[in-house]
């Protein structure tokens, strides 16, 4: 299965696709994706301002109440309940700092967030860039990554950290020097740091690892164990699963930028790629404080929707990553058509706060047009909200952005990826969303 993690892309996707991959020895394997649009099965989506008992949501304060029955609903069925808040004892510890980081145009901080008073307790590195050349509380952009906080940047000084190297992978490679400095900088063009903070913007990352180790056995590691929910398998079905503790880290990566007066706390994004994407969606939908949310390339359980059966499925998904979701999500597994709700309602879930999605169009796993889909089938909640949302629009041809001030998207040439045009269409829509 983690072997299967370093094949190219398009040998993922034709793997996928014939159904090759499904693990020997659980349960039988789930119906290879489709990736054919003429093949997608007639599905009913169901109607975000109409509650369970069939009234529908007439103003705001009908949609506070409609909202949280879709909250409760996509965190027993999906994303699973997360039995930590803020944790008891929680401190940040600054362990190094360089007013004139990145040529002088930034302030550099390498935060420790703590989750707890003893020393050993659980912990997330933050690496975190302040914009030099403007004064006053900025806008900031929060993310998860995916090999470590030195891998998002060129900058020489950021720690490496002894862990954070390709962890999956270490094993059958030379640990050591040669593969963390190869590991430096890895991931720079995906995080465009200084592009962040040229336009005048703070930017924090941590790795998803110290939060929850990305394998089965993850659910029982790190921040897991100040909670003992569970074990991937022992959980109660409505246990949480790792991209709930990766949202539930995105909160404390906040709670630390709410102490730092150079950032404003009321004007923070939080983004995601891929299953990191899908980690910021349930962040921005379950913690209120962010002021809004970019999910690119996020795919089945981000942005697109599950019933369109495109690309990857709830039963794959389930099947490859059984620690990612709640174990009820797994009843949904090839049964899409009994799913009470879609990932539309759960990218509501965001309203009236700013939603950009952004889709790659040979990127069919994450299913574009199912991302594009959720994004507009959002936009009568935005409405209802007094937000403009994209109406009803097409679905935009690929590098054509469509954007208001509250909700954007577009889909630009090649892979799954977040490339320098995707950052700055990201920049340019946080400018009018974020606007004072
Ligand atoms: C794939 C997975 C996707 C997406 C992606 C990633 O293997 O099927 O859901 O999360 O990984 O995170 O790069």
């Amino acid at each position: 299965m983690t072997r299967a993690c370093w094949m190219a892309p398009k040998t993922w996707l034709t793997a996928m696709a014939l159904g090759w991959l499904a693990p020997v020895g659980v349960v039988a394997a789930p119906q290879p994706a489709n990736l054919d649009e003429a093949k997608v099965p007639t599905y009913e989506l169901p109607d975000p301002l109409v509650d369970s008992a069939g009234r529908r949501v007439a103003d705001a304060a009908g949609w506070r109440a409609r909202r949280a029955e879709l909250l409760e609903l996509a965190t027993r069925e999906m994303y699973g309940r997360s039995p930590l808040g803020r944790p008891e004892g929680m401190h940040f510890v600054v362990t190094a700092e360089d007013p004139r980081a990145l040529g002088g145009r930034a302030t550099r901080r390498e935060v420790t967030v703590q989750f707890g008073r003893a020393a050993d307790a659980p912990r997330m590195r933050l690496l975190v860039y302040l914009p030099n050349h403007v004064a006053g509380p900025r806008p900031a952009f929060v993310g998860l990554n995916f090999t470590g906080n030195h891998a998002t940047t060129d900058d020489p000084a950021v720690a490496v950290a002894e862990d954070t190297v390709y962890p999956e992978t270490a094993r059958a490679r030379p640990r050591g020097k040669t593969l963390e400095l190869k590991a430096r900088g890895s991931e720079s063009e995906r995080w465009q740091v200084a592009r962040v903070i040229d336009r005048g913007y703070a930017t924090a990352t941590a790795w998803y690892y110290d939060l929850c180790p990305d394998r089965v056995e993850g659910m029982e590691q790190n921040v897991a164990t100040l909670a003992a929910a569970g074990s991937t398998e022992g959980r109660a079905p409505d246990a949480w699963g790792a991209v709930a503790v990766w949202a539930w880290g995105l909160s404390r990566a906040l709670d630390y930028l709410e102490t730092e007066p150079r950032v404003d706390a009321r004007r923070v994004l939080v983004h995601g790629h891929s299953r990191l994407g899908k980690a910021a969606v349930w962040a921005a939908a379950t913690d209120e404080r962010f002021a809004g949310l970019i999910a690119n390339n996020s795919g089945c359980g981000g942005a697109a929707l599950s019933k369109r059966f495109l690309g990857e499925t709830v039963g794959l998904i389930n099947h490859r990553f059984p620690h990612w979701f709640s174990r009820s999500f797994r009843r949904y597994d090839d049964r899409e058509a009994d799913l009470p709700f879609d990932q539309h309602q759960v990218l509501a879930l965001v309203a009236p706060r700013p939603l950009y999605v952004a889709s790659a169009a040979e990127d069919l796993w994450a299913d574009p047009k199912g991302e594009y889909l959720a994004l507009a089938a959002a936009g009568p909640v935005y409405a209802l909200l007094g937000q403009p949302s994209l109406g009803a629009a097409p679905m935009p041809p690929v590098g054509q952005p469509i954007a208001t001030t509250a909700m954007g998207y577009h889909v630009r040439t090649g892979r799954h990826d977040i490339t320098a045009y995707d950052w700055d269409r990201f920049l340019d829509f946080a400018d009018g969303a974020l606007a004072r």
